[in-house]
C-alpha cells in the first residue's frame, strides 16, 4: 500500500513540475521480499532485501533450514511450548534461486510436513497478491515437497511433488497460480 501511495505521489510531482527539467526523486526501494503464514494473507509483511526478510523471520523466532526429520514446531506443540513459525518454502521470481528478482516466504505454525506424500500438509490458493505467474525456482524446507500448479484451484500443468528446484518445469515456470505441500 505504501508503495502505491509513493507511486501516486511521484505522478503528482511529475505533473506539478511538468514544465521544469526532469528531476525525479530516487524511487523508494520496492519491498519485493514478502512473507506470510500460509492461508493468512493479512499476516503478510514485505522487506526491501532478502537479508532483511531473513532477519525479520529469525526475529519472529522462525527457524530456517530445519533438518529433514526435525519438525521442531510440531515437537514444541506436543510439549505444550509456544509455537514457532516453520518455513515451508521460499519461492523466487528468478531462476537458480536468485533473490534479486524478489522472494516469497511461506511459513506455518503447525510444524513441517509429514513423512508421507499421500496426505496434504499445506495449500496456497490463489497465490499471494502480486505473485501470480511469477515463481521460477524454489527452496523447500521442513520436510516439505511442493506441487506447483499452473492455474488457481490446483488446475492446469503441475510439477512435483518435488524438492528445491533451480528451474520449474516449462508448464509451470512463471505460471504458478496455486501450490500444494506434502
Ligand atoms: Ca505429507
Amino acid at each position: 500500500m505504501r508503495y502505491v501511495f509513493a507511486a501516486a505521489a511521484a505522478v503528482s510531482t511529475v505533473l506539478a513540475l511538468s514544465t521544469a527539467p526532469s528531476s525525479a526523486a530516487p524511487a523508494e526501494p520496492v519491498a519485493n521480499h514478502c512473507m506470510a503464514e500460509i492461508g493468512k494473507p493479512a499476516s503478510e509483511e514485505c522487506f526491501a532485501t532478502f537479508p532483511e526478510a531473513r532477519e525479520h523471520f529469525v526475529a519472529m523466532g522462525g527457524q530456517i533450514g530445519e533438518p529433514k526429520s526435525g519438525a521442531p514446531a510440531a515437537k514444541a506443540a506436543q510439549a505444550g511450548l509456544s509455537l514457532i513459525p516453520t518455513l515451508i518454502e521460499i519461492a523466487y521470481d528468478w531462476n537458480y534461486r536468485n533473490p534479486l528478482g524478489g522472494t516469497y516466504w511461506f511459513y506455518a505454525y503447525n510444524g513441517g510436513c509429514t513423512n508421507t506424500l499421500a496426505d496434504l500438509d499445506y495449500t496456497q490458493d490463489p497465490m499471494p497478491n502480486g505473485w501470480v505467474n511469477r515463481v521460477s525456482s524454489s527452496t523447500l524446507l521442513s520436510n516439505c515437497w511442493a506441487k506447483h500448479f499452473e492455474d488457481p484451484g490446483f488446475g492446469g500443468a503441475f510439477d512435483g511433488y518435488r524438492g528445491s528446484a533451480s528451474n520449474l518445469n516449462v508448464g509451470t515456470n512463471d505460471k504458478v497460480s496455486s501450490i500444494k505441500w506434502s
